[in-house]
């Protein structure tokens, strides 16, 4: 039997896509496995740099499309609209649509939810996929798309993928760490310890500090880990830990310390530069760097092939950056003193711990991290 991940592939080589561009949902994880192996595969940092690249593809004649998650739809609409559209460049968009069949992440709600109204709103076409005999109607669609130069968005709902039937993709990708030495063995040790053991070694030194934790599994294991009530966990907006943290280290006293992840980091890495020009001495941004999405399925991100996470701190300014890959390096970096901000380097191996989630509503969590940054400035 077909499996639906096995259906889509056919139906894009049929009608002759060239180029896939991806950014990772856990919901599709299997599907990306194999878009990865059959296309020429585009691995984004941020969706919108997405828009762009199919736009250069369609521009050199050959056939773009994108597979992203709901949320990363509000990170493209301004380039679909004034390029893609503007421009009458056709852009097939498969979305793992959240929000919208057994959803565990209340922060998928707004804008899975919301999707098809922006969508209406911004007059891009869409249809809905929500089970996998409705793939026919990508295979209808799909050829129309590049011949009327249109946008077009596939919303794909989870219970499309819910039954896997193709054994071989059972379990999920596992990130190869060892790349990492390819391009960083002068500069970076090799990892020892997953996010989840680094942060059971540094419970200790982030006591009574404000926390401002990467979404996804990272804030699931630091809730297991060391809830304390400075502690804010993200649950959606990927790419904002960093520019969070800036806001309250700039509007505030207190320590603030940002346990970001490196594909969060290169979705918004701009914040760096941001951060170096205020350089609050009291803002650590303690960058967990496990080369993968750790969240949606272990997909490798860039800092496995090319990236230096600390070099890029240097490179937009950030006076004090430390690399850490022991666990004494680790929490010597938060208590090495600075006069202004700090990048700690961590250096992680990919992994997860089975947690429970966070038992705590996102509003009584951000009540208790307001007072206590509030209480403790006056
Ligand atoms: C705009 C947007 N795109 C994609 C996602 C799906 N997503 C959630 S967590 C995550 C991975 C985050 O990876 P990283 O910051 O490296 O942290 P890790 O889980 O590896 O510790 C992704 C891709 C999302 N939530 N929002």
């Amino acid at each position: 039997m077909h499996s639906p991940e096995n259906r889509l592939i056919e139906i894009l080589k049929k009608t002759r896509v060239d180029y896939v561009s991806t950014l990772p949902c856990d919901r599709i994880k299997f599907l990306l496995e194999k878009v990865k192996q059959e296309f020429f595969h585009i691995p984004l940092t941020r969706e919108e740099e997405g828009v762009g690249i199919s736009a250069g593809i369609s521009l050199a004649g050959q056939r773009p499309c994108m597979f992203v998650q709901s949320s990363g739809i509000g990170n493209m609409i301004n380039a679909l609209l004034s390029l893609t559209g503007f421009y009458e460049l056709p852009l097939p968009i498969f979305v793992s649509q959240r929000g919208i069949y057994k959803e565990a992440i209340a922060a998928q709600m707004p804008m899975g939810l919301k999707l098809p109204g922006i969508l209406k709103g911004a007059g891009i076409g869409f249809s809905v996929i929500t089970r996998p005999d409705d793939l026919s109607i990508v295979e209808q669609k799909l050829p129309d798309i590049y011949l009327n130069n249109e946008i077009h968005a596939f919303l794909l709902s989870p219970a499309v993928f819910e039954g896997i039937c193709d054994t071989a993709m059972a379990s999920p990708p596992v990130c190869p760490v060892k790349d990492r030495q390819k391009i960083n063995t002068a500069t970076s040790p090799a990892p020892q310890l997953t996010r989840y053991e680094i942060l059971q070694a540094i419970s200790e030194e982030i006591n009574s500090k404000v926390i401002v934790c990467n979404l996804g599994i990272p804030s699931k294991e630091l809730f297991a880990v060391k809830h304390q009530p400075s502690n804010f966990y993200m649950l959606g907006s990927m790419g904002m830990a960093a520019p969070i943290g800036l806001g309250i280290s700039l509007a505030s006293e207190k320590a603030v310390v940002v346990i970001d992840g490196d594909g969060s980091l290169l979705m918004n890495p701009g914040t760096l530069a941001t951060a170096a020009h205020f350089n609050p001495p009291n803002l650590t941004i303690y960058a967990i760097d496990n080369s993968s999405y750790g969240s949606t399925g272990e997909q490798p991100t860039l800092t496995g092939s090319c990236v230096n996470l600390a070099l890029l701190a240097e490179g937009f300014g950030v006076p004090t950056v430390i690399t850490a890959a022991d666990k004494k390096q680790m929490i010597e970096a938060l208590k090495t003193p600075s006069d202004g901000m700090k990048f700690v380097h961590v250096l992680a191996l990919p992994g997860n711990e089975k947690v429970p989630n966070i038992s705590l509503h996102h509003l009584d969590n951000k009540k208790e991290v307001m007072e206590y940054i509030q209480e403790s400035e006056k």
